[in-house]
Order: structure tokens, then C-alpha cells, then sequence
């Protein structure tokens, strides 16, 4: 059976979940670039697909999955190794706050939808709107960085493998560096990212490694 189609742009944080979650599971798929910044995702030929018209989406035969958390839930489903969650109870649902924490409450307020429309029919200057994405971030950091520190150490934000947690976490981190947010006072979370650089599956999701970098 071919591997799955991952609709995709190299920059997209939720996007970049996704690649990470694949290459953790070993899946090979196919790779379709939506061109975000060229509104690619706005056409309706992709609407049709995705009424959402947002990526990542992830085609598997006839199952087409929007969402990158329940696209990860369903790879999760469906191969074997490197699980998200960790067995344990309590560790799974700090895993889960976690991962919350980053993909409910840090991404949606910075997405580029979102930072058009303060400085388009909003009226923020260019400052402003990079004021308003560094804040969000940084107010989520600063508490990412407590709840690791409380999770009780390990090379990734909870323990010795990598979770749900660090896939939302190095894509958002990627994304702050680029908007030039401070993160050196977060030893935890630039832990958890060195430890992620240095592994073959989050190193081949990084934007920097897709085909579909224009
Ligand atoms: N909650 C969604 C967020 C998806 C999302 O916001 N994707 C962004 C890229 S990271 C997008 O497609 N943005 C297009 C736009 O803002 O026009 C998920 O986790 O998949």
C-alpha cells in the first residue's frame, strides 16, 4: 500500500508536528506543498479537500485527517513504536498539558491568519504585531519551562524518550527563534531541543530539510 500524502509547508509549525510524528513511526509518505504564503491554502481546490483551508492534512488511503493533534493520535493508532504517551497515567496527562499548552494556547494566537488580520483590518504596525507574538509565547514558555522542571528532568521535557510534548514544543521554538524571541532563560525547553536536533527524526522534519522549501 503507498504511504500516506501529507499536505504540507516547510514552515508550518503544525505541519512540522506531523513530519516529526511520521519519521518517529518510520512511515515513508508523499509530501504536497500548500504554499501559504502565496495563499495556496485559500484556493478552492484545496478548500474542497480542506474546509478549514489550513495544513497540515494527512491522506491515508480513504482516510483524509485534519488537525495535526488528531492526525498524530491516528499515526499513533496505527504503527507501532516510539509512542507519544507515555504508559504512565500521570506522565500521559502531563504529556498531554503539555502539548495542549503549545498547540491550544500558544499556536492559534500566532498563526499567519492571525497576524494578518491585526495588521490588516486590525491596523497594527509591523512592531506591534511581533510585540503580540512574542508575548504569547513568551507567557506560554515561561510556564512550559516550570511544568518541565516540576515533570523532574530527563533529555526531553518528560523523561528518557520523546513524547506529544516535545513534537508540539521544537516546531514552536523554531517558529519563536524566527520572530526572535528570547528563549535562553528556558534550560528545559532548549534541553529537550538540543536533545531533539541531535535525533534522526525530528533532524529530517526541520523546515531547512524539505524538498518543498522553495
Ligand atoms: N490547529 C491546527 C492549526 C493548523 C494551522 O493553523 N496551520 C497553519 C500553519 S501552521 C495554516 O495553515 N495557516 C494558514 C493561514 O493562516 O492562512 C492544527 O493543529 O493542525
Amino acid at each position: 500500500m503507498p504511504g500516506p500524502i501529507l499536505y504540507d509547508y516547510f514552515r508550518s509549525s503544525a505541519s512540522y508536528r506531523v513530519r516529526i510524528g511520521l519519521n518517529l513511526k518510520g512511515v515513508s509518505y508523499e509530501q504536497r506543498m500548500v504554499n501559504l504564503v502565496e495563499g495556496d491554502q485559500r484556493s478552492a481546490e484545496y478548500r474542497e479537500l480542506n474546509p478549514q483551508g489550513l495544513v497540515p492534512m494527512l491522506v491515508a488511503g480513504d482516510t483524509k485527517i485534519t488537525q495535526s493533534l488528531a492526525i498524530l493520535d491516528w499515526l499513533d493508532a496505527t504503527y507501532e513504536g516510539s509512542p507519544f504517551l507515555p504508559p504512565d497515567k500521570d506522565q500521559r496527562a502531563t504529556v498531554l498539558a503539555m502539548a495542549t499548552l503549545v498547540a491550544c494556547d500558544i499556536h492559534p494566537l500566532n498563526n499567519l491568519r492571525v497576524l494578518k488580520y491585526l495588521k490588516g483590518p486590525l491596523g497594527l504596525s509591523e512592531d506591534a504585531k511581533d510585540e503580540w507574538y512574542r508575548h504569547w509565547v513568551t507567557t506560554g514558555f515561561d510556564a512550559l519551562e516550570k511544568m518541565a522542571e516540576d515533570a523532574g528532568g530527563g533529555t526531553w521535557l518528560v523523561g528518557d524518550a520523546p513524547t506529544l510534548a516535545d513534537i508540539c514544543l521544537i516546531p514552536q521554538l523554531y517558529n519563536a527563534r524566527r520572530f526572535a524571541v528570547p528563549v535562553a532563560q528556558y534550560p528545559h525547553l532548549r534541553r529537550a531541543d538540543e536533545t531533539a536536533s541531535a535525533h534522526p527524526a525530528f533532524a529530517a522534519a526541520h523546515p531547512d530539510k524539505q524538498e518543498t522549501h522553495p
